[in-house]
């Protein structure tokens, strides 16, 4: 149970639901036989006779089978002109499910669209859903639907919360592959199909990771991606020629550095011929790059670009490029609008198979930020938008936090960069501007703990992204039910409840953590648990200033750093005016009054006890929610989550006092309702 995460594929109970998936479910006929298409026979093989307690045999008579799979040209004479007309127009990753009582066919636009429609199917049985009138078309709204693992060669994971890595042990790549390829599996029922398998923090010796030393081993873990239709990518190092020891100038205008990277790059397709590409941290947080011979990010990604064009490879170049080294008593400087005052000006002038993933939020992943205003604003470059599915600065797994809300805000926002239906959503799907490339990205929060992510419940995360990725119209709610009744099966009951807690869960977190979008007051390097003032005289860029007055950081252009004009109208205006700004994003765009009121018609002295206190009395909520399921949920699975939340507990409750407490002191205005502080 607890290694399956959300394939668990439990026996179907209800009689009905069972007899009818029987009754198609005989045997399956696989026609054709590429890696992708036996990835999901064998699929079939362990999910079937486990659903329906019975065999479940693999023929190659389609005229006597009723279930069919294989891809549309395999299929050919099956298809009637109607089904066929319904992939035509459809993109390589597209499937179709058709079915009667009498038969099932699955096919798509290639094997791995075929895998994809398996998948959909097998989602569909856990859901006990009809499936002998099936009319289904589908393919992904997103182009690229990426996960970045943050892994390093010591077996460590970074902002990694789960145990440690499943890819390597103390410098060494994991002997045992089993983990690798069901985190495969796990990632393609959800339509995932690219990963970097290497920290973008490259450290000395996974610099070697491109050479010889360990590219027959990298061969060995693309294979099993591939099977599973995701594409292998790696992050690199933009001084390897140096720290190679091959070069002494890694400056990207150097004849000899453009050339060692074509041999590199050749080097490396010839281990992996369908290798993804490069994923490239450079002049950010002390990584090294192109700004150290006076060249720019453009100057350097094409560099590479040239490399792997030959092999149709790409760059992914990462945005997060701001100042770490930042002297706080300089206002001038603002994180916020690092990412976009470096990279909109080259606008233009990247190769085509250069990609800019750009991170959300501008700050870092917090659990309250607005849109990046870089997204979108760059017409003539690919780019990619960054999530995290990791919960670095939204309780790490240890408290509850349901990200997929969070993301569905950040898709739905409408920059207005073209216009009004400007959404984030089909800016990233390559709807507006129409770029050759784009697409979401996303940090992952497995390791090798038993059940992948510390938290069971933060399971839904990883589900949900790969979900949304695919198809962003998807609900919350819709993605949260999914998930649940394939983890824990069809107790209405453990639906209802952890659907309630899963939708409040991200609301909760913000409500005893960091006030109004101003971020950050956390401990500092970890991340975890409230440290007021632990960033605020700190080189990193993230400040509150609060002072016995008031708190907030002015973005406005008149008297702060400007940042509100890299949005579009109405936004750029929205933002800039204290009357006009949401109240949940106040504090990030203007340095207010404790005793300013809300549109809410608090005070934010007041708004911010009354939250504090009530995040502390909604996880004791959770709680009682949880202990209510005691019999509903296998004892481990149960305890886990338990543990999880009384954890949780702790942490809203140091929230709570020290932000009430610090508060307090420094404004002098008391809780209204006399509430305990101290
Ligand atoms: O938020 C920061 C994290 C770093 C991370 C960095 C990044 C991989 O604290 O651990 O480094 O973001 O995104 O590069």
């Amino acid at each position: 149970k607890k290694y399956n995460m959300w394939l668990q594929y439990q026996p179907v109970t209800d009689s009905k639901v069972k007899e009818q998936y029987q009754l198609l479910l005989d045997q399956v006929c696989v026609i054709g036989d590429g890696i992708q298409l036996q990835a999901a026979k064998e699929e079939l093989l362990v999910a079937v006779p486990q659903m329906l307690d019975k065999k479940f045999n693999v023929s190659n008579d389609p005229y006597n089978s009723r279930f069919v799979i294989g891809n549309k040209i395999k299929l050919a004479q099956h298809l009637d002109e109607s089904k066929q007309a319904k992939l035509a127009d459809k993109n390589e990753e597209a499937f179709l499910l058709s079915s009667d009582e009498k038969q099932l066919i699955i096919t798509g636009n290639s094997d791995v669209a075929v895998l994809y429609g398996v998948h959909h199917l097998l989602r569909l049985m856990q859901l006990h859903a009809d499936i002998t009138q099936l009319d289904i078309v589908e393919q992904p709204k997103n182009q690229f639907r990426m996960l970045n693992q943050w892994d390093n060669f010591d077996g460590s994971i970074e902002r990694g919360y789960s145990g440690r890595s499943i890819f390597y042990q103390n410098n060494q790549f994991a002997e045992d592959k089993t983990r690798i390829k069901d985190y495969a599996r796990f990632l393609s029922s959800v339509g995932i199909n690219a990963i970097s398998i290497n920290n973008v923090n490259v450290w000395e010796e996974e610099t070697y990771f491109i050479t010889k030393k360990y590219l027959p081993e990298i061969q060995e873990i693309a294979s099993i991606f591939r099977t599973y239709g995701i594409k292998l990518y790696l992050s690199i190092n933009f001084a390897s020629p140096v720290t190679l020891g091959d070069l002494d100038t890694a400056d990207p205008l150097d004849q000899n550095v453009q050339n060692w990277w074509k041999e590199k790059t050749k080097e490396i397709y010839e281990y992996i011929p369908d290798f993804g590409g490069f994923v490239v941290k450079a002049d950010s947080e002390n990584r090294p790059g192109p700004f150290t011979y006076n060249r720019d990010h453009a100057d350097g990604s094409n560099m590479l670009a040239e490399a792997l064009e030959p092999f149709q490879g790409k760059v992914i170049w990462r945005c997060f490029v701001y100042n770490h080294l930042q002297d706080w008593r300089d206002r001038s400087t603002d994180r916020a609008r690092a990412a976009y005052d470096h990279f909109k000006p080259l606008d233009g002038r990247f190769h085509e198979n250069v990609i800019l993933q750009v991170k959300n939020g501008p700050m870092d992943f917090q659990v309250r930020e607005p849109v990046s205003p870089l997204i979108g604003a760059m017409p003539n470059t690919n780019q990619m938008i960054e999530f995290q599915v990791a919960q670095e600065y939204t309780g790490q797994q240890i408290d509850l936090c349901y990200l997929i809300p969070q993301w569905k805000e950040v898709l739905a926002f409408d920059t207005h960069i073209k216009g009004e239906g400007t959404t984030i959503e089909e800016i990233v799907a390559g709807n507006i501007h129409h770029n050759k490339y784009s697409g979401v990205a996303a940090v992952s929060n497995i390791g090798d703990d038993e059940n992948w992510t510390g938290n069971t419940l933060a399971q839904a995360n990883l589900y949900g992204y790969g979900r949304l990725t695919w198809n962003p119209a998807l609900t919350s709610e819709e993605i949260a039910k999914e998930w649940i009744r394939q983890t824990f099966g069809t107790n209405q009951e453990v639906l209802d409840t952890i659907e309630d807690m899963l939708l409040n869960a991200w609301e909760i977190y913000e409500n005893y953590t960091a006030p109004l979008g101003v971020g950050w007051m956390v401990t500092p390097g970890v991340h975890y648990g409230p440290n007021i003032d632990g960033y605020e005289y700190s080189k990193w860029g993230t400040y509150h200033f609060a002072d016995r007055d008031g708190i907030g950081v002015d973005r406005t252009k008149e008297t702060g750093t400007g940042y509100t004009e890299q949005y579009q109208e109405p936004h750029q205006s929205i933002y800039n005016d204290l009357d006009k700004v949401p109240d949940e994003l106040l504090l990030f765009f203007h340095h207010v009054p404790y005793k300013y009121t809300l549109k809410s018609g608090k005070t934010v002295i007041q708004h911010i006890y009354d939250t504090h206190y009530k995040g502390y009395e909604q996880v004791e909520g959770l709680i009682e929610q949880w202990n209510g399921l005691s019999n509903d949920i296998d004892r481990e699975r149960f305890e886990n989550v338990k543990n999880r939340l009384e954890r949780q507990l702790e942490n809203a409750k140091e929230w709570r006092d020290q932000i009430n407490t610090y508060f307090y002191r420094k404004s002098g205005i008391p809780d209204q309702h006399g509430r305990t502080i101290y």
